[in-house]
Formats: structure tokens, C-alpha cells, sequence
């Protein structure tokens, strides 16, 4: 299903009026909305392939239906993303759930609907039909060097394929791990991951980054070779230049203190990249924004705080991508409010008077200081992201034009109520 410029237009035609009422009122409001405007439209989000199907949980899946049956449906379906919202530019493919079988031909698909390839994920947690030993102890750690070697050119692989499809960057994400004490000599399975990054880190392109990703338990209950940003960034420092801590918002411990890891990683220059979601419990996949929408906020102003002192691109300087799942939702609606929570977020944290709020922090002023913050978050800044998606070309509610034009009851006219998604 591609969508008609025309409808979108007609939807925004009808929906002006009310649009440019709340707009006038906030550009009231807020000093610097013009700058923001123009941020937000460059400011693009990668949606992970692995999102776009129902994802279930280990008890259960329940398919919506008209889920993308190959890469060139997922590719279909964050067009459709994108062109609804002009900030799903971007998507970041899983191998080997996602094998381009004629890189070209899907990079031209792409490029039609506007879309680049953001990093290429690797996958070491599963075993695959055809692979000789299994990564049942571990992959890159594992005790078996026949075992580390197998994981090590899978990586090579996956990098070999990124590169064919115009990618620039690779995620690694490791489940090794540890279920029961004595189970793992730690210093070992550290030495050996090491040894294994060392090789994939030699294989990438001068031009590449490599993401560490980290995750503190599951499906290792025990212990994590790459528990925590302290193990990633441990790693990535004996890596070199092109390796950086990727953080994953639904990986801590609870009540860890995201924005300020984020604030040390982006000092050091070695913050790579985000995956987000939103969670409760633990590793819970939800929509950005969903559950803690403040701590959301509370991150992107230490980004923009952060990569404002070291004069970094925010659009580009920076991997931004969705990591989650959907039991309940129809995959891309949920996608879509990600977007919009994360593009709101990052609107409020824009808004922040920083000359104020430094001189709050110079005087210990804590309560101007929370003041500052509090009210950034407290501001309405839904119309000015959506002025950025009008002047883009997208609709003023992506997800209202998405029910109106009937999406997911035609893509399962076209694909069937069984179609079911590769991967997760
Ligand atoms: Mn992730």
C-alpha cells in the first residue's frame, strides 16, 4: 500500500484550522520555536524491522494481521511510517531474519520511499537451521573457540552485507551470559568476548562505528558479559575509535539513572547510540514515552545539553533508533506513537533555557533549577511537532490519517489475515 500525497494533504486541509490555533499559542510561548521547527524536521528515527509484526511474548503471539512477509514489506511499511510522519527515514535491518537476496534491488526500494539503512543488527542469541555449533553457552565468549570463530564471521558477514546496502554502522548484541554461579569464569568470558570484538572491530570499514550494546539480565540470569554501560564502555575504550556504548532505555536495573549515564558516555565521546522504548518491569519493549515520560525528557536534555558543549550534529551525530515489541497494538500504530513521544521529548528538551538553568546550577538555586525542567516538561509542544511534519510533507496526526485511510484493513486485504512477520 503506498499512500496518495493528495490524501495526506486533503487530511491536513481539513485539520488546519484547529493546528493553527494550538501553533500560534505555543510559538507564543516559546522563545525559540523556529529553531525547533527546524530540528525536529531533520531529526529522523530508525525503525527496527523486527517491529513492524506482532512480537508476542514467550507465553504467546497474537497477530493483528497483514504483517510484511519479506524485507521488501518491511521496507513497504516504514515507507508508509515514514510518509505519514517524515521523521521514520531510516531502517535498521536484523540478519539473519533480513536477507537481501539482491542488495540493490532493496536499496532502490528504499531510496523510493525516502529510506536509508540505518545499523545492521547481528544475532548470536538464536541458533539457525544451518549453522554447525550451537550458541546454547554463549557466542562470542564461549568457552569453544570453533564456537567464537563461527560467531565472529557471522558479524563479518552481517558487516559484509550492511556495506552492500549502504549502512554505516554495526549492533552487537550479546545475550552470553551466565544462569547459575560457577557457571563462568568472568574474567575469561571477558578476555574472550574481547578477543572476538577485536576481529569483528578489524573488519569494518574505516567509515563504520560498531554499537555495544549492553543488557543487565535475560535470557543469562546470572550474569551479562556486557551487563551495564561500565562493561560496555570497558570494552569499546580497548576496541578504538569506531566502537561506542549503545544504550537500550529498557536494559538497567530499575531505578538506574539513565540521563546520567548518558550525560558521562557523551563527555567521553564514546555514546554511539539509543535503542528506545518504554518498560515497567524490565526488558518490557514498550512504546517510547509510554510509561515514564519525564525520564524521557530528563535524557534528551542531557543530550542536547551534551552534544550541544561538544558542537555535535544532533540529526546525524548520533544513532536514534526504536527497539520494541507489541503483544496488544497494531505494530505500526504503536511505532508511530513512539515517534511522537520521542519527537516530543526532544522538542521539550530543545525548549530549555539553558542560560537560566546554568545560573540556577552556578547559585544552587535547586528549586529555579527544577522549575526550569519542570516547566519545559510540563508545555504543551504537540503542535509545534506537528508544524515540523506539516512543512516535511507528513500529516498533522499521522495516526489519525492512519485509521482514516483504513491502513491495516488494507494491508490485510493485500497480504491476508495470516500473514505473519519473519523474526522476533
Ligand atoms: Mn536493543
Amino acid at each position: 500500500m503506498q499512500l496518495d500525497k493528495n490524501q495526506i494533504a486533503q487530511y491536513n486541509e481539513d485539520n488546519l484550522a484547529g493546528h493553527q490555533r494550538k501553533l500560534s499559542y505555543i510559538t507564543s510561548e516559546i522563545a525559540n520555536s523556529e529553531a525547533i521547527i527546524q530540528k525536529l524536521i531533520d531529526f529522523q528515527i530508525a525503525i527496527p524491522s523486527w517491529a513492524l509484526g506482532t512480537g508476542g511474548t514467550r507465553f504467546g503471539r497474537f497477530p493483528g494481521g497483514g504483517e510484511p512477509r519479506s524485507i521488501e514489506e518491511k521496507i513497504e511499511d516504514v515507507g508508509l511510517l515514514h510518509a505519514l510522519n517524515q521523521s521514520s527515514g531510516a531502517i535498521s535491518l536484523h540478519i539473519p531474519w533480513d536477507i537481501a537476496a539482491n542488495p540493490q534491488s532493496i536499496k532502490d526500494l528504499a531510496a523510493q520511499h525516502g529510506l536509508k539503512f540505518d545499523a545492521v543488527n547481528s544475532n548470536t542469541f538464536q541458533d539457525q537451521a544451518d549453522q554447525e555449533f550451537s550458541y546454547k553457552f554463549g557466542s562470542l565468549q564461549n568457552v569453544n573457540k570453533a564456537i567464537r570463530k563461527q560467531a565472529i564471521e557471522h558479524n563479518i558477514e552481517v558487516i559484509k552485507q550492511g556495506i552492500e546496502l549502504g549502512s554505516k554502522s554495526l549492533t552487537v548484541w550479546l545475550s552470553d551470559g551466565s544462569c547459575f554461579p560457577g557457571q563462568l569464569n568472568f574474567r575469561k568470558a571477558y578476555q574472550n568476548t574481547l578477543e572476538s570484538l577485536e576481529e569483528i572491530y578489524a573488519a569494518l570499514p574505516a567509515d563504520w562505528k560498531l554499537f555495544l550494546e549492553y543488557k543487565c539480565a535475560e535470557p543469562n540470569f546470572y550474569s551479562t558479559t556486557v551487563a551495564d554501560w561500565g562493561q560496555s564502555y570497558s570494552y569499546v575504550q580497548k576496541l578504538g575509535e569506531k566502537a561506542f556504548t549503545l544504550v537500550d532505555l529498557g536494559h538497567h536495573l530499575p531505578n538506574a539513572n539513565i540521563e546520567q549515564i548518558v550525560s558521562l558516555l557523551l563527555m567521553d565521546g564514546k555514546l554511539g547510540g539509543f535503542h528506545f522504548n518504554d518498560s515497567k518491569y524490565g526488558d518490557d519493549d514498550l512504546t517510547a514515552g509510554a510509561l515514564k515520560p519525564y525520564q524521557l525528557f530528563l535524557i534528551f536534555n542531557e543530550l542536547v545539553e551534551g552534544m550541544d558543549a561538544r558542537g555535535m550534529n544532533h540529526a546525524s551525530d548520533l544513532g536514534w533508533m526504536i527497539d520494541a515489541s507489541h503483544n496488544v497494538k497494531d505494530p505500526l500504530e504503536d511505532l508511530l506513537q513512539s515517534v511522537e513521544g520521542i519527537m516530543m521529548a526532544y522538542a521539550q528538551a530543545l525548549s530549555v533555557d539553558r542560560v537560566a538553568l546554568e545560573e540556577a546550577q552556578n547559585n544552587n538555586d535547586v528549586v529555579t533549577a527544577q522549575e526550569i525542567l519542570q516547566n519545559a516538561f510540563r508545555t504543551d509542544v504537540r503542535a509545534l511537532v506537528a508544524e515540523a511534519r506539516l512543512r516535511a510533507g507528513g500529516a498533522l496526526s499521522p495516526l489519525g490519517l492512519f485509521r482514516n485511510l483504513k491502513v491495516r484493513e488494507n494491508l490485510i486485504k493485500e497480504r491476508g489475515l495470516k500473514a505473519i512477520s519473519t523474526g522476533l
